[in-house]
């Protein structure tokens, strides 16, 4: 329980309502004209991170009504007790320690008066260990072959992370092994994945918190079979499969050794888990040391965040600003774009931490929001292939789409002028979206009279800009980290509890009733709506045919 008051009966909210409707129609070429410095004075350096939120529709007066609403939501000590191990997964009655996954060993965070740091470490350590052998090529197959391929099984929060982060760091693995990711319970993900390896050369990373998920332990069994196919011994099972898990008892169930078990804990959400054991995998392409250096990046942004005035803070300024548009521009969506092909699965797992995290409608003291949105939609995919698909609609269409564009000095790739051009895309695209082209503009080109309407660009689209040297392990932890808490700050706003995910335990569980019906030799009696009904029937006549 919180005893936040109702969010929109507060005066910070109500002046937040008045100084929309006075200044909703000020264009950015006016807030632009108005101050020449704009660019430079509405922009952040922190970390290794430069932020530009000058192109987005906001004075420094708005800032500072929205930085008097995070105070008036006491964001500090949320923020506090989040840090410190406070239960603030309410509904499960956990802590919410992801930020203690990389807290350097002298530090103490307790939960239940037990410090969790040295755990953190031993885990850590076993997984350098462990992966070292692997890399080394000393672990090695049941018939004495070198792992070359390593097949992470995990769905959603034990999939998206460690998925991300090894595209977004692919160009640091290690030569030799290769890492896929199978999380789809469609049969054509394992089959696809394993289509080209050699089970006694491929090791799987069973990654499943509560070891009990359908789609993991269906892949985890067909994985087992495929390997005991291959080689006709139970005794494989050992030398193939690892599992990270806070469920051993499952985990030996499955024929796991408890040796080849990595820990982690309840406190680490699913959504928020690819720096603990679930990262494994990726450790595994990218060695301890490059590990290291994410983590350090994301204490790095822990600190940032922690320390830093509100109007200095990266992960609260974009929180803020999300709010800005979400609640009182009534955006529905906010777009995601790096313009870096590592970061491809970005928008994809800022979509889960993010949706997930804040897709709620009921407050923390278990009231229903009517008066407020909470979370966004969040969509995206790199730039440039975005310029040629959707970005027309962020243009000329008739929503309002905040975007965030990350990109890079530097690239992992120098080719030619390859890298110049991409920039030049993210720079020309942002300048486009703020400032447009008005009909004197288009006039001046000489086009025939009738192009003119659909040829002017109302502009005011806003953007943030996220400006690094280069992507690196810790410049993708401290990115993370950035968003992770950016999640945080506005379900703190909100007063909703962005740690659990009932919806997603339900689809857990209406998947299993069904099951049978489709399993049944005979037509069962089926009892759901009359839609439902008929689709598990058609079903049932079509897979036989
Ligand atoms: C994440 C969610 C969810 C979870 C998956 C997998 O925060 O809880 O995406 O990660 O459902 O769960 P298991 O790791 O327990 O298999």
């Amino acid at each position: 329980m919180t005893d936040q008051k109702p969010l929109t009966q507060r005066d910070e909210w109500k002046a937040l309502q008045k100084h929309y409707e006075e200044t909703r129609n000020v264009h950015l070429r006016d807030y632009f004209a108005a101050d020449p410095r704009r660019g430079e004075k509405m922009a952040v350096e922190a970390c290794d991170l430069y932020l530009d939120y000058s192109k987005n529709r906001m004075s420094e007066a708005t800032l500072k009504l929205l930085i008097k609403l995070a105070e008036a939501v006491n964001l500090r000590q949320q923020t506090e007790d989040m840090f410190t191990g406070k239960k603030i997964n309410i509904t499960e009655g956990r802590a919410v320690l992801h930020t203690a996954l990389r807290a350097p060993g002298s530090e103490r965070i307790e939960v239940d008066g037990v410090n969790v740091v040295p755990e953190v470490h031993r885990v850590l350590e076993k997984m350098r260990t462990f992966s070292s052998r692997v890399r080394s090529g000393e672990w090695k197959g049941f018939t004495g072959k070198r792992i070359t391929n390593v097949i992470n099984v995990g769905i959603g929060g034990s999939d998206l992370g460690p998925a991300m982060a090894y595209e977004a760091l692919k160009s640091y693995r290690h030569k030799h092994i290769h890492c896929r990711f199978v999380s789809n319970i469609d049969a054509t993900d394992f089959v696809e994945a394993v289509s080209d390896c050699n089970p006694e050369e491929t090791l799987f990373v069973i990654c499943s918190k509560t070891f009990t998920t359908l789609e993991t332990l269906t892949n985890a069994h067909s994985a087992r079979r495929w390997l005991l196919d291959a080689v006709g011994d139970k005794a494989a099972v050992r030398r193939h499969f690892v599992a990270v898990s806070t469920n051993d008892r499952e985990v030996e169930k499955f024929g796991i050794d408890r040796d080849n078990m990595f820990e982690f804990w309840d406190w680490v959400g699913g959504r928020y888990s690819y720096d603990s054991a679930i990262g494994l995998a990726l450790m595994i392409a990218v060695g301890a040391d490059r590990f290291d250096e994410m983590l350090a990046g994301f204490r790095s942004m822990d600190e940032h965040f922690r320390t830093a005035p509100f109007e200095q803070n990266i992960p609260v300024l974009l929180a803020l600003i999300g709010i800005w548009y979400n609640n009182f521009y009534g955006a529905q969506t906010h777009a995601v774009l790096p313009y870096n092909e590592y970061l491809a699965l970005l928008p994809a797992y800022l979509q889960q931490l993010d949706m997930e995290s804040n897709g709620k409608s009921v407050d923390r003291n278990g009231n229903r929001i009517g008066a407020y949105q909470t979370g966004p939609i969040i969509w995206g995919q790199p730039g440039t292939n975005g310029q040629h698909a959707f970005y027309q609609l962020i243009h000329q269409g008739t929503k309002l789409i905040p975007c965030d564009f990350i990109g890079f000095a530097q690239s992992n790739n120098p080719l030619g002028n390859h890298h110049n051009l991409l920039m030049s895309n993210f720079f020309a695209q942002t300048e486009a979206l703020a400032f447009g082209k008005t009909r004197e503009e288009v006039e001046s080109e000489g086009v025939p009279d009738f192009q003119v309407p659909h040829r002017v660009m109302d502009g005011n689209h806003p953007s943030n800009s996220l400006l690094a040297v280069k992507l690196t392990p810790r410049l993708l932890g401290e990115l993370v980290a950035l968003y992770e808490h950016k999640v945080f700050v506005q379900g703190a706003v909100w007063n909703v509890n962005s740690f659990d995910q009932w919806g997603v335990e339900l689809g857990k569980v209406l998947a299993r009733r069904i099951v049978p019906e489709l399993d049944a030799k005979e037509t069962p009696q089926l009892a759901h709506d009359s839609s439902t009904n008929a689709l598990i029937s058609k079903y049932r006549r079509w897979c036989r045919d």
